[in-house]
């Protein structure tokens, strides 16, 4: 029988694409999708399945118990997205931080047991253990890795997972939590390293490259983290983390080589800039467990095709990446739902 999910930050870039690959391979499954519509929060990213029947779009903030409660007696499980997810943010303002992943989550999780909401999965992040040394190439982040996190962002996103482990453990709830590393492809907010560097290069910017360009990130592509995400949910075991990667990594400095390749463009277009504060040196995945437990492996995130497929997907939307930049792209709420 189909199931309803509740998918908090649907309108992001992987709540976005996660909702897509629900609606198109679940055909009796229906999707609540909650979002504040932040500033990351795009409506235009869901254009072509608005009208499925299927789908609703729920606006309004996970910290409002009451909205929760109208929208959760009709859900079976929940597919935590939303959350404050850019670390320079944090940087500057980590109270936002707090409040959404942190809080937000809190309320989340009360309103999923007041409701009893069969089953919970945190979408969590790879930047809660901390960073790897770059001198042990074969270090990798294993689900038994102490949480170490370094920024204010990833610290809000380990307290959240430490909040849905506490309440598997002390009330039984059927919890999972993942934790996912870096993600590319169609849809992502360009103040993020891929969608950022492809569109200021399409409009003959330079590309802001942080420090000495030798931190390593695991990239993955979106569509298999959705993948993997909807595996945890329908045969990941109550209680446990799953760590989802793409076996991927490169170096900044690589990857911005990769791009302007692509793009046809050379090394003049980089600007060296100042570090980010508290850098983290490498993020990897070991995936093992995923793979061996729950029969998941990307397929989708191999490069340079999927970089090359993203890098062309941003070219030929460029118009969905300027309405994001020049924030016209707020205005597709009030033309969608301003009348319903
Ligand atoms: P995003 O910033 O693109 O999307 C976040 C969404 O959450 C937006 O639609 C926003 O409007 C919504 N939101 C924010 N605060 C809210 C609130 N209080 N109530 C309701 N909605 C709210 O982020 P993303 O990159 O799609 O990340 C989604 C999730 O995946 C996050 O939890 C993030 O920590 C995690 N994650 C991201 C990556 C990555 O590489 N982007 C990797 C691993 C894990
Ligand atoms: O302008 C830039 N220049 C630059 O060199 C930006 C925006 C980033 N960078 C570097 C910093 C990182 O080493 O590129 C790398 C990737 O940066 P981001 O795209 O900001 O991602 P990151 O900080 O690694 O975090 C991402 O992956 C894990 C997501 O934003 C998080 O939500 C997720 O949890």
């Amino acid at each position: 029988m189909g199931k309803t999910l509740l998918v908090t930050g649907g309108a992001g870039f992987i709540g976005s694409n996660f909702i897509r690959l629900v609606i198109e391979q679940r055909d009796d499954w229906h999707v609540i999708n909650l979002d504040a519509l932040t500033y990351s929060g795009n409506l235009e990213n869901l254009a072509d399945i608005d009208l499925n029947s299927r789908y609703e779009f729920a606006r309004g903030d996970i910290n409002n118990s009451e909205l929760l409660d109208t929208l959760m007696p009709r859900c079976d499980a929940v597919v935590h997205f939303a959350a404050e997810s850019h670390v320079d943010r944090s940087i500057m303002d980590s109270t936002p931080f707090v409040q959404t992943n942190v809080v937000g989550t809190q309320k989340l999780l009360d309103a999923a047991r007041r409701n009893d909401v069969q089953r919970f999965v945190h979408v969590s992040t790879d930047e809660v253990y901390g960073e790897l040394p770059l001198d042990d190439p074969e270090a990798k982040f294993t689900e038994q890795t102490p949480i170490a996190p370094n920024s204010p962002y990833s610290a809000s996103k380990a307290a959240s997972d430490l909040l849905v482990r506490a309440y598997h453990e002390t009330f039984g709830m059927d919890t999972l939590i993942t934790r996912c590393s870096n993600n590319f492809g169609p849809y992502q907010f360009p103040e993020k390293v891929i969608p950022l560097f492809v569109s200021n290069l399409l409009e003959d910017k330079q590309v802001p490259l942080y420090g000495d360009g030798l931190n390593v990130r695991d990239w993955i592509h979106v569509v298999d983290h959705c993948e993997a995400v909807l595996t945890v949910l329908e045969k990941g075991s109550a209680g446990e983390v799953y760590n989802i990667g793409g076996n991927n990594e490169r170096t900044n400095l690589e990857l911005t080589h990769s791009i302007l390749k692509i793009m046809g463009k050379d090394e003049s277009m980089i600007k060296h800039v100042t570090d980010r504060l508290g850098h983290d040196r490498r993020y990897a995945i070991d995936a093992t467990k995923m793979r061996q437990q729950l029969g998941w492996e990307p397929t989708r995130s191999a490069w340079p095709n999927a970089l090359e497929q993203t890098v062309q997907w941003y070219v030929d939307h460029t118009e969905w990446w300027q309405r994001v930049k020049s924030g016209a792209y707020a205005e597709y709420y009030d033309k969608m739902y301003g009348n319903r």
